[in-house]
């Protein structure tokens, strides 16, 4: 087992499995613009690495990710973030080929359940919640939230997760089909690692194209509605909720939002 430490990640390996760890533990793994960066490069570097099969990407007990940080937003304008269109680089994640499972435990929230919901499969602990709370800061998920999220537990469901910003625990995404299954927390990445392990047995050239094929099947539409999101995201950073919103979840209050 060998184990490289980035700024933001840990990367280990073991046989044919990498496992990557996000790691900002004190923010709660908040996706801040130097941690994706090093994901989406590591990520890339793994899929080309032949002695590499399967990758499982996690966080620690308390957070798998508590969503994009939001620091790093809170004085942006549209323009700004048309600019750096920072968020682009997640579609780099979409198009790993080789199977990438995450294990969740904690928070996995906004960005990291966008993040969590690129992966293609999904062990959480017992311990794991999930939830679009970006509503609460007075914007939306730019990162897939909408579109994937509706298709994982359907339009109802989403609705009311997007629109109130409320959390769902592990059992209930468990019985909404957003997880595979649920484990106690002690094993959460181990049974991520078991399932990677199982999957790095198969034939690799069968794997990567069998993903493919069941991405075929779940990505169309998906694409539009993925860049529709992304630019309603950026427009809402030209509104004064957007400042509120964020303004008062640094200063650790309630936001009062006025529609403007
Ligand atoms: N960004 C930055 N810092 C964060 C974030 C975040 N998303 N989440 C938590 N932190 C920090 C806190 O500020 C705090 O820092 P400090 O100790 O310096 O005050 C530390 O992590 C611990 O957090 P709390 O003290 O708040 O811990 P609690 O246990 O009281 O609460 C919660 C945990 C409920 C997770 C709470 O931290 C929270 O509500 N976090 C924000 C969740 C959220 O709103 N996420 C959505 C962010 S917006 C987003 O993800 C947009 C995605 C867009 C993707 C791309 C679009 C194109």
């Amino acid at each position: 087992m060998a184990m490289t430490t980035f700024q933001y990640l840990k990367l280990e390996r073991d046989g044919f499995v990498a496992t990557v760890f996000l790691n900002r533990p004190k923010q709660l793994n908040a996706l801040n613009l130097g941690m994706m960066n090093e994901l989406v490069a590591t990520l890339e570097e793994l899929d080309h690495d032949d002695t590499i099969r399967a990758i499982v990407l996690t966080g620690d007990a308390r957070a798998f990710a508590a969503g994009a940080d939001i620091m790093e937003m809170a004085d942006a304008d549209s323009t700004e973030m048309l600019r750096r269109d920072q968020f682009a680089k997640w579609d780099r994640i979409r198009r790993i080929k080789k199977p990438l499972i995450a294990a969740v435990s904690g928070f996995a929230l906004g960005g990291g359940c966008e993040l969590m919901m690129h992966c293609d499969m999904v062990i959480a602990s017992e311990t794991a919640q999930f939830g679009q709370p970006e509503i609460k800061i007075g914007v939306m998920p730019g990162a897939g939230g909408t579109q994937r999220l509706t298709r994982a537990i359907g339009k109802v469901r989403a609705m009311e997760m997007v629109l109130t910003g409320k959390f769902i625990s592990a059992r209930q995404a468990e019985a909404w089909g957003l997880v595979n299954r649920v484990v106690p927390v002690e094993c959460f990445l181990s049974e991520a690692q078991k399932l990677a392990c199982e999957i790095s047995e198969m034939s690799p050239i069968a794997v990567k194209l069998a993903k493919e094929a069941v991405n075929k099947n779940y990505e169309s539409f998906l694409l539009d509605g993925l860049e529709f999101e992304r630019k309603n995201f950026y427009l809402l950073f030209n509104t004064e909720d957007q400042k509120e919103g964020m303004k008062a979840f640094i200063e650790k209050r309630k936001a009062e939002f006025r529609g403007k």
